[in-house]
C-alpha cells in the first residue's frame, strides 16, 4: 500500500522581516518527513486570501499566527490523517470545504497554504520525483529567466523611491547559472557606482539596494550604468523590470508620487511616464503600474504599450480565476504575478496558470517580501515552465536559497535545462 498522511504538525517560525510565520510538518507511514514554510507579504492587494494573525498585542505586536497553527493541528490534521499525499487536489479541494469561506478566513490562508505545500513534498517523495519533475505536467525542461529586485522603494524600503522594484532581468544569459552571475556582477558594479557617489549600500526587504535618490529616474539610470559597468550590453544581456506597485501610492484618486517629491499624478500621466521610460530605457516588463481598481488605467497601457512590453497584473489579480477572467476578457494586461499565498492552494495556484496558459498570456512565479529559506517557489517555477520567476536581490539568504536551488535543478536536468528569452 503506498504510504499514507500519518501525523501533520505546526509550528510559529520567523520570516525575514523577523515576523512569525507557519511552518508546517508532515510525516507519512512510512517515515518520510518532509515540511513547508509560508511567506508573507507587504504590499498585498486587498482581494488576496487571508493570512490569519492573532492580533494579540502582547505576542510580536499582534502578528503571532497560533491560531493558524492550532487550525492545522487541531481542525485540518484530522481530516487528512490516512489519506494519500499524491491526491493533492482532493486534499487542497477538502481544506477550502473545510475553510468554507470565500477568502480562506475561518482557517487562514497560511495555514492552508503551509499544509498544501508540504502535501505536494510528500507526494513527490512517494513517487520519488524532485518536486519540480512532480508538479510538472509534462517532462520539465524550462528553466526560468530571474527578475532580480536590486533596488528597493516603496513600502520594503525608508527611501525616497515611490516605485517598490527595480530588477534586473538576465535576458542574453545562456543558462540560468550565468544568469546569476551576470545579476551578481551587476549588482556588485551597482554597489560601488553608489559607494562612488556616496549613497547608502544598506539594503531593503528584499535585497536590493535602497539609497535616497533624486528621482524614480534616477534609479533606472544607476541600473543601466551598473550593467555598463559590470561589461555587460544593456537591453542585449540584462534588461530593466519595474513593479511600481501602485496601489500603494494611489490615494483619493490620483497616484501620489510622495517619496520621491514627483507629486500627484493622473492615470494618464502614469502611462506617459512609463511611456517615456520605454523608450529611455531597456525595459521589458512592467507590473502593478496602476491602482488594483484602476481596470482602465491598465487597460489603456495594455493597449498602448502591449505589443511593446509585459504588463504583469499582481494586486489587480491575485492568482485568483475569477480576476485572471475579468482582466483576460478585459485586455487588462498579458501577463500575470503568481503567488501561492494569495489564493492559498498549490491546486488553485495551477489553476490560475493554466488560465494564463489557455489565454496565451505568460505568468511570473513570485516570491513575497517576507520569505524563508523554504525553496518551494524554485521548483514550482521549472514546474510550470513559464520561463520566468521573481525572487529577490543578489544577497539575503531567504533570496539566494531560491537561486541555489534553480543552479542545483539546472545540474539535475543536465543538457535537457532550457533557458531563453522569454521576450525574443
Ligand atoms: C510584489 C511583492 C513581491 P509583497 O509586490 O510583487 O515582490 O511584494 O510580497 O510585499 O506584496
Ligand atoms: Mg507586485
Amino acid at each position: 500500500m503506498s504510504p499514507q498522511i500519518k501525523a501533520l504538525d505546526a509550528y510559529e517560525i520567523l520570516d525575514s522581516r523577523g515576523n512569525p510565520t507557519v511552518r508546517v510538518a508532515l510525516a507519512l507511514s512510512d517515515g518520510t518527513r518532509v515540511a513547508a514554510s509560508v511567506p508573507s507579504g507587504a504590499s498585498t492587494g486587498e482581494n488576496e486570501a487571508l493570512e490569519l494573525r492573532d492580533g494579540d498585542a502582547k505576542r510580536y505586536g499582534g502578528k503571532g499566527v497560533r491560531h493558524a497553527i492550532s487550525n492545522v493541528i487541531e481542525v485540518i490534521a484530522p481530516a487528512l490523517v490516512g489519506r494519500d499525499p499524491t491526491r493533492q487536489r482532493d486534499i487542497d479541494r477538502l481544506m477550502i470545504d473545510l475553510d468554507g469561506t470565500q477568502e480562506k478566513s475561518k482557517l487562514g490562508a497560511n495555514a492552508i497554504l503551509g499544509v498544501s505545500m508540504a502535501v505536494a513534498r510528500a507526494g513527490a517523495k512517494v513517487t520519488g520525483k524532485p518536486l519540480y519533475q512532480y508538479l510538472c505536467a509534462g517532462s520539465p525542461s524550462v528553466m526560468p529567466v530571474p527578475m532580480m529586485n536590486v533596488i528597493n522603494g516603496g513600502t520594503h524600503a525608508d527611501n525616497s523611491l515611490d516605485f517598490q522594484e527595480f530588477m534586473l532581468m538576465p535576458i542574453g544569459a545562456p543558462t540560468c547559472a550565468e544568469a546569476v552571475r551576470y545579476g551578481a556582477e551587476t549588482f556588485h558594479a551597482l554597489q560601488r557606482l553608489l559607494k562612488k557617489r556616496g549613497l547608502a549600500t544598506s539594503v531593503g526587504d528584499e535585497g536590493g539596494f535602497a539609497p535616497k535618490l533624486r528621482s524614480n529616474d534616477e534609479a533606472c539610470q544607476l541600473i543601466v550604468e551598473a550593467i555598463e559597468a559590470a561589461g555587460f550590453v544593456p537591453g542585449k544581456h540584462l534588461s530593466v523590470a519595474l513593479d511600481p506597485a501602485a496601489s500603494a501610492f494611489f490615494v483619493d484618486g490620483r497616484y501620489q508620487l510622495a517619496k520621491s517629491g514627483a507629486g500627484p499624478k493622473t492615470a494618464a500621466e502614469m502611462l506617459d511616464l512609463y511611456t517615456r521610460w520605454i523608450d529611455q530605457y531597456p525595459i521589458v516588463s512592467i507590473e502593478d503600474g496602476f491602482d488594483e481598481n484602476d481596470w482602465a488605467g491598465f487597460q489603456a497601457m495594455t493597449a498602448r504599450l502591449g505589443s511593446r512590453l509585459q504588463i504583469v497584473g499582481d494586486d489587480i489579480y491575485v492568482t485568483n480565476t475569477h480576476f485572471i477572467r475579468r482582466g483576460i476578457d478585459e485586455q487588462a494586461t498579458n501577463a500575470v504575478l503568481i503567488k501561492l499565498n494569495q489564493i492559498g492552494t498549490v491546486s488553485e495556484t495551477i489553476e490560475a496558470i493554466d488560465m494564463c496558459r489557455k489565454a496565451g498570456w505568460k505568468y511570473v512565479i513570485s516570491h513575497r517580501s517576507g520569505e524563508t529559506e523554504d525553496t518551494f517557489i524554485a521548483d514550482f517555477s521549472v514546474a510550470m515552465a513559464g520561463g520566468q520567476i521573481k525572487t529577490g536581490s543578489l544577497c539575503r539568504s531567504e533570496r539566494i536559497a531560491k537561486y541555489n536551488r534553480l543552479i542545483e535543478i539546472e545540474r539535475e536536468l543536465g543538457n535537457k535545462a532550457v533557458f531563453s528569452n522569454p521576450f525574443a
